[in-house]
Formats: C-alpha cells, sequence, structure tokens
C-alpha cells in the first residue's frame, strides 16, 4: 500500500518564493556577498545534479553506491534488529540508494513500513508511481514537506520506533551551527533504539576533492551558474550570467569545498521582486555553496556532542565515503 501525506500548504507556493526574494536581497546585501544553496534546486538545478551525479569526477555518489551494493546485508539487519520500525528517509529524491536497502529488507523480511520524505511533490510523486510496481509488498507512506513538519506528524500519527536515513552527505551543506542545530532537532524526535544512518563524504586528497566540484565537461559551473538563471526567472532579475564564472576552492585546514560565483567586471543587477539594484565590483565574488568533508574522529564527536553512539561505520574501499550509524 502506498499513502501520501502532503503538509506543504496552498500558500506555501507564494511564501516561499517571497522567502526566496527575502533570502536574495539580504545575501547580496551583505559585504561579503552570499546565496544560499538551498536555492540550487528548482527543475533545472535538479537536472543538472543528476547530471553530476553521473560525472566521473563526482566520485561521492559512487562510493557511497558502492557501500549500499556491497554492505547492504550488514546494514539491514543491523536496522532491522530490534523489530518493527519506520524507515524515514530524509531527502528522499529519486531513492536510488534507499532501494537497494529496501530490496534487501524485504528480502530479510524485516517489520518495517518505508516513509520517505522530500519537499519537492515532483519527486515523491515519481516515487509513488515506481515503488508499487518494483516493490508490491512495501508498505509505503510518504511525506511531502519540509524534514521537521514530516516528523512531528509521524509522530503524532505513527509513533513507533524510528531509523532515520540522511544520505548522500546532504549534511556537508550545512556549516558547524547548522549542522549542530539539526542534529539536536532530529535528537529530540528519536528514542532510545532509534538509529540514524547519515552520508559523510571523507577528507581525502585534496585534488581528488577539487576535481569532483571542478569537471572537465562544466556540468558544476552549470549548476552553480544556474542560480543566476533561477533569480532571473523567477525574481525578475537581469543578471547577464555569462559575465560570471564558476570558482572552486578545497580549504584543507577546516575540510570545507567552496563555490563561488565570480563576476567578471563591474556591473549592476536589478531584480524586480526584491525592488533593488546591487553593484559588483569587478572580480567580487558570491558564495553560493559549503561542502564539508569529514573525519571518523569528526563523525564521533558530531555524535556524542548530541548524546547518539556510533553503531557502525559502513565504508567504500578507497575510504572516500563513510556511512556511519549511529544509534540512540
Ligand atoms: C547534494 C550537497 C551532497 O555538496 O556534494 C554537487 C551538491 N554541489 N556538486 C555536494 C553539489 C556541487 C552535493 N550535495
Amino acid at each position: 500500500t502506498l499513502q501520501i501525506t502532503d503538509l506543504s500548504t496552498p500558500e506555501s507556493g507564494t511564501g516561499a518564493k517571497a522567502q526566496f526574494a527575502e533570502d536574495v536581497k539580504n545575501g547580496l546585501g551583505q559585504e561579503a556577498k552570499k546565496l544560499s544553496s538551498r536555492y540550487f534546486y528548482d527543475g533545472e538545478g535538479s537536472r543538472l545534479f543528476q547530471k553530476i551525479m553521473h560525472l566521473p569526477e563526482y566520485y561521492l555518489t559512487r562510493s557511497e553506491h558502492e557501500v549500499f551494493t556491497t554492505q547492504q546485508q550488514t546494514i539491514a539487519q543491523k536496522l532491522a534488529a530490534q523489530g518493527y520500525f519506520h524507515l524515514i528517509d530524509l531527502g528522499a529524491g529519486d531513492a536510488t540508494k534507499t532501494r537497494i536497502l529496501l530490496k534487501q529488507l524485504l528480502q530479510q523480511n524485516a517489520d518495517f513500513d518505508y516513509v520517505p520524505v522530500d519537499i519537492s511533490g515532483d519527486a515523491i510523486t515519481e516515487l509513488y508511481q515506481e515503488l508499487p510496481t518494483e516493490l508490491p509488498s512495501l508498505q509505503t507512506q510518504a511525506v511531502v514537506g519540509d524534514y521537521f513538519n514530516a516528523l512531528d506528524w509521524l509522530d503524532e500519527h505513527k509513533p513507533g520506533r524510528k531509523v532515520l536515513l540522511f544520505l548522500g552527505s546532504n549534511i556537508g551543506n550545512f556549516n558547524p551551527d547548522e549542522r549542530q542545530e539539526f542534529m539536536q532537532k532530529v535528537r529530540k524526535h528519536m528514542q532510545p533504539g532509534d538509529m540514524l544512518l547519515k552520508g559523510m563524504d571523507l577528507c581525502k586528497e585534496p585534488e581528488t576533492i577539487l576535481r569532483a566540484y571542478n569537471d572537465a565537461a562544466g556540468v558544476t559551473a552549470a549548476f552553480n551558474l544556474n542560480l543566476l538563471h533561477r533569480i532571473n526567472r523567477e525574481l525578475g532579475g537581469d543578471f547577464i550570467v555569462d559575465q560570471f564564472k564558476h570558482f572552486p576552492i578545497y580549504d584543507p585546514q577546516h575540510g570545507v569545498m567552496k563555490s563561488f560565483l565570480i563576476s567578471q567586471q563591474d556591473q549592476q543587477v536589478t531584480i524586480k521582486a526584491t525592488g533593488q539594484t546591487f553593484h559588483f565590483k569587478a572580480w567580487e565574488a558570491i558564495h553560493t555553496e559549503s561542502s564539508y568533508k569529514f573525519t571518523l574522529e569528526l563523525a564521533e564527536t558530531i555524535g556524542h556532542e548530541n548524546d547518539f553512539k556510533i553503531q557502525q561505520i559502513f565504508q567504500d574501499k578507497n575510504h572516500y565515503f563513510a556511512d556511519v550509524l549511529y544509534i540512540v
């Protein structure tokens, strides 16, 4: 059976747009200009991210896929060892990696239901069309909405043991403060015995990391620049996108990959929805994304700080990527 609960409100469309305009206005109004990577994922951005996941340089997806195709038996056993649970997939997207786990869990006759959560109604609708034919015996309760609205809803309507998935190194887009807040909020929804399986990209040869965000085909550059196209499309901006270029840099001391858009000349940009004109000096930068990288020690510290223990760490052969299983 498959049910969808839509927690997005009727006015969340216009509300979301006002929020986007507000965030752009604040970000470009700062001394050090910035835009949030949250806004990369419109239709075009999501399509470009799919392409990124297939790039030879973007090792993250392949590494985590290797973890899921070589260690799925152990992972499934650990998750299912304590009986009935909700498998809650935060930011499920197209659930490529989760499907491997779902097949394994069904094969092992695990007692669970699947709760994909995504802010994108389109992603959830696609799962709705595919999962019943691919995995007919799977019990699914999909939720469209924000992670924490979804967790509130579950606590109220479907209590029970939780296993949370947060895959793909999505945690990397949070800065340390945001990451701490995320872990605390997640922890508040969890009880002893509940688990969190978190994908984390690991510190490695800096060149390897840098190449993953600076691919030869220029897909990541297009992904980054799409943010300006999106502002033009949705907020009535007049960015001449060709006058900006993608500039990625890896900071090996803080373990963070940062991406910028550089203004290649002195220019002005007017954005109707913000009612403002922004000035860019030649070679001025807009910070658009940080992707944090982790060590296993940091994974442990993050756990301890929030009252989680590490139950097991799953890694690919190269030790490029870790899926860390935390337990309360
Ligand atoms: C989806 C956040 C895991 O940071 O590696 C890919 C997004 N940005 N290439 C990442 C991304 C540029 C990706 N995450």
